[in-house]
């Protein structure tokens, strides 16, 4: 059955692409779309044409599988230039999500009509590159250059309004009569002189306003940082305001095939597969039957209870939280309220989203609230102790067939069940604060959780718009079990004599949004502290007893000004080396590369042992924890990419150099020649 047919509607032939489960460009598609242009062409009793999809979606792209590989089958630009050409009306029918080549396939068309579900986008900054089927040329003669930029530079998809707003979209059409409405549209064209994008000049508006391209790399320096991709597109766009449309087709494929060949481009194509094997689980019967979560509990009103709550309560899932005191659960629910108050004024839910978000939560004191939840959420101190105890109650007072989750961030989730009598209904969910934000869930399966209880939850990560990873049992699971070696071996070289801003900066560097002194410093040097100053057994111990618990305090390990700008402080270089002499610690200079490497090749190693140990299922899955969960920058695709990238006789070799462990798994990799992507 060929991917693409064509059906005959008198006058118009519509060509149907039906590729599941995207509509992905793939050779098959590229060719049978060709086909179809010159069937319609070649036909003299075709006076209009339409291109739509069957399936979940209208094109959402290249085939991303094909990159890197050789190319087959007809070129895409080629193809949509003579599909372009075309006297007769040629109309893009779209539904779902029409994304990279297959926006660039709507924008070689003469019209687009859509129906209000979908959206349009070119995500091609997000692995890395650029569209590369003349998307940078049409799409900014057609909107101009003020709505073509954040489309190209950034990827993110508008919606169908805002593509009629702009002119991208020419009709909105009815929900469910796409393909009628599509034939009407395009035989109402027929006999009226075609439109051609590539003739377009909306790109002018950018002449009226030179500055457009520098004002937006000012406005958007701050998350286009590292990346390279989005330089190249303000480029491409740019070349609309200069030579002809094909001088500029010209530039964007040199731009295009810069960045493809480039190990951005390889980094993070290999982050959009790692995220989605990432939610694959092994060994599980993938038939065990969901638990349908309809209400959710929540033990603990704090930074993390409260934030866990408002994913749930976003989705529209009631949830009942649970404190011990009233003065701690009006504290909870009231951050909750100006969370969402914050978000309001933002933009970014409306009053009656923020309205039935706050209606969905139910505060309360009493555990007794929790008996009829699909899931109860502990989220409180982080002590074995306490949780067992909490869930001890909870056995005895939730229903049966219930789910019992820990968002423990280190401790034994094997013992936290073995407190209950359904251990094969617990698992650990560790969120990241804020819980509302962060996109990475750490699904903890413990030695007895049941198939059904993980597909449960690992299809719930999804309801709640976050990445879900399974990790094994062991201490701090995948990302804080990889953070205490970077932790330990960045204490280790200011002992050494490293200045601990330098330590903060080759992270900065390397792509980080901040150093460990400066995320203590966020995070607050005295949580957890025993408050007694005059017990000083580290650093911190120390700069807690000196007041400098970090931003909060307006000083930490750095002094902070008004605007929380942070300068290496005197005090601070003076514990410091006080400590160092204490120890008897010899003092040397250090390279940043010497840094880097002992701070990051460590993280590695652990990496490795997880992944030797059972407790990561893949070596990507760990690339996902740290791109999601500690801001390892997408553009080395995570700690094991990015590894396999530099080889790990490399890693091995620094390793051995600075003489840090090695674990066997590590080096018999090496001697076998292999790599963690297999
Ligand atoms: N190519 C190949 N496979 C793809 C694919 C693509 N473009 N998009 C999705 N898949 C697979 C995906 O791996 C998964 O497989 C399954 O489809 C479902 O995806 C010339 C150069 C469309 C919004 O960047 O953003 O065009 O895991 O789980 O959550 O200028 O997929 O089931 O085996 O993500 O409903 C530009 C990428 C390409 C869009 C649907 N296009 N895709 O999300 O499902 S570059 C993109 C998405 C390009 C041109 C350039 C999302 C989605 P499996 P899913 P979803």
């Amino acid at each position: 059955m060929s991917v693409v047919t064509t059906q005959k509607h008198d006058d118009v032939l519509v060509i149907i692409a039906n590729n599941p489960p995207v509509n992905a460009l793939g050779a098959a598609v590229r060719q049978g779309l060709v086909a179809g242009i010159e069937q319609a062409l070649g036909d003299d009793s075709v006076k209009a044409v339409v291109i739509r999809c069957d399936g979940r979606t209208f094109f959402a792209g290249a085939d991303i599988t094909e990159f890197g590989k050789p190319p087959v089958g007809p070129n895409l630009g080629e193809a949509l230039d003579k599909l372009e050409a075309s006297d007769k009306p040629v109309v893009a029918a779209i539904h779902g999500t029409a994304l990279g080549g297959g926006c660039e396939v709507a924008l070689a068309c003469h019209y687009r009509v859509a129906v209000p579900s979908a959206k349009m986008g070119l995500p091609e900054v997000k692995l890395g590159l650029i569209p590369g089927a003349a998307g940078t040329q049409r799409l900014p003669r057609v909107v101009g250059v003020a709505n073509a930029l954040p489309m190209v530079v950034k990827g993110d998809p508008i919606s169908a309004k805002k593509a009629l707003e702009i002119g991208l979209v020419d009709k909105i059409v009815g929900e469910d009569s796409l393909a009628a409405d599509a034939i009407g549209f395009a035989r109402a064209q027929i006999g009226k002189p075609v439109p051609r994008s590539s003739e377009g000049t909306k790109q002018q508006d950018a002449v009226r306003d030179p500055a457009i391209f520098d004002t937006f790399r000012r406005d958007n320096a701050r998350s286009l940082r590292g990346f390279e991709a989005p330089e190249a597109g303000i480029q491409a766009v740019k070349a609309t305001l200069s030579g002809t449309y094909a001088d500029g087709v010209k530039r964007e494929r040199e731009l295009f095939m810069g960045l493809m060949g480039g190990t951005q481009s390889a980094a993070m194509r290999h982050y959009f597969f790692a995220e989605r094997a990432a939610n694959k689980i092994d060994n599980v019967d993938h038939a065990a039957p969901l638990i349908p979560i309809r209400k959710v509990g929540v033990i603990g009103a704090g930074t993390m209870g409260g934030g866990i709550a408002m994913n749930f309560l976003s989705a529209g899932i009631p949830v009942t939280i649970v404190e011990m005191e009233e003065a701690a659960l009006s504290r909870g629910t009231g951050t909750i309220r100006r969370n969402y108050e914050t978000s309001a004024k933002r933009g970014r839910m409306s009053e009656a989203q923020f309205e039935s978000a706050m209606g969905l939560l139910t505060p309360s004191l009493d555990y007794a609230d929790l008996a009829d939840c699909d899931l109860v959420i502990e989220a409180v101190f982080e002590s074995m102790q306490i949780k067992k105890e909490v869930f001890g109650k909870l056995d005895g007072i939730v229903k049966q067939g219930a789910i019992l989750a820990s968002n423990t961030s280190y401790l034994d989730v094997n013992e936290i069940a073995a407190a209950t009598g359904r251990p094969e209904f617990v698992v650990g969910l560790h969120f990241f604060s804020p819980a509302n934000v962060m996109k990475l869930l750490e699904m903890v399966r413990g030695a007895k959780t049941s198939d059904s209880v993980l597909l449960t939850c690992m299809k719930l990560a999804k309801t709640i718009g976050k990445v879900a990873v399974v990790a094994g049992v062991c201490p701090g699971f995948i990302g804080n079990r990889m953070l205490t070696p970077r932790q330990q071996q960045a204490q280790a070289l200011i002992m050494e004599g490293a200045n601990y801003w330098d330590v903060d900066d080759v992270l900065l560097e390397f792509g980080f949004p901040m150093g460990p002194f400066q995320m203590g410093d966020l995070a607050g040097n005295d949580v957890g502290w025993h408050r007694d100053p005059s017990r000083v057994e580290t650093i911190r111990e120390a700069l807690c007893a000196a007041g400098r618990f970090g931003q909060k305090a307006g000083k930490g390990w750095y002094d902070y000004d008004e605007a929380r700008n942070r300068t290496p402080s005197d005090e601070t270089k003076a514990i410091v080396a006080d400590f160092a002499a204490k120890a008897g610690q010899a003092q040397r200079s250090f390279t940043k590369a010497e840094i880097r490497e002992r701070l990051l090749y460590p993280m590695v190693n652990e990496g490795a042992k997880i992944l030797a140990e059972g407790k990561a299922q893949r070596a990507s899955d760990i690339d996902v924890v740290w791109i999601n969960g500690y801001g390892w920058p997408l553009y080395t695709g995570g700690p094991m990419f990015w590894a396999d990238t530099l080889g790990l006789e490399t890693v091995v070799a620094g390793l051995d150099r600075y003489g840090l462990p090695v674990d066997d798994s590590l080096r018999t990799k090496v001697a076998a020649g292999e790599r963690f992507a297999g």
